[in-house]
């Protein structure tokens, strides 16, 4: 039996795995519409495996016989001054996703909730590998001085994306 406030929060999850998924979304929507295909790729990529996360949440909680509550989702930004942005707003994002996934881990723990931690362990991992990734991305991009965004500069980073998005089919 899932406790109220545990409830409450593994809803609040669902909607910021929603999000998260309307904001990489957006970003390859942006990405699409400067021509950067290799990058607009990766960020797709990520959209299906967003909604997979909102999934198992969801599936946990019917699993626990707990009420799903499905919340509204804020509009993602639609404007982004450069690509650079894009991948420091979606590292940020992942940031802080890790944040909300590790107080939902510590609470479990609190109240001896070992199910639920169980459940959890998956995102502890997956959250570790999506920050690895960004971190990587970033990375590359001071490799190359990518700070004036210059074209070639530009096109070396998509490249770089496109290869990312083709090496982790999800
Ligand atoms: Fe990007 O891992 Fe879920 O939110």
């Amino acid at each position: 039996m899932l406790k109220p406030e545990m409830i409450k929060k593994l809803n609040e999850q669902v909607t910021a795995e929603m999000y998260a998924s309307n904001l990489y979304l957006q970003m390859s929507a942006w990405c699409e519409d400067q021509g950067l295909s290799g990058a607009a790729a990766f960020f797709r990529q990520h959209v299906p495996e967003e909604l997979a996360h909102r999934d198992k949440i969801i599936d946990y909680l019917i699993e626990c016989d707990a009420p799903v509550t499905v919340g509204a989702v804020d509009a993602p930004p639609t404007e982004f001054k450069s690509l650079v942005e894009v991948i420091n707003k979606a590292f940020e994002h992942e940031l802080k996703v890790t944040a909300m996934i590790h107080d939902l881990a510590e609470m479990a723990l609190d109240s001896k909730d070992f199910n639920t931690f169980n459940m959890l362990q998956f995102f502890i991992a997956e959250q570790r590998e999506e920050e690895v990734l960004f971190r990587g991305i970033l990375d590359q991009v001071k490799l190359i001085a990518f700070k004036g965004e210059t074209g070639e500069a530009m096109y070396l980073i998509n490249q770089f994306l496109q290869r990312s998005a083709q090496a982790h089919p999800h």
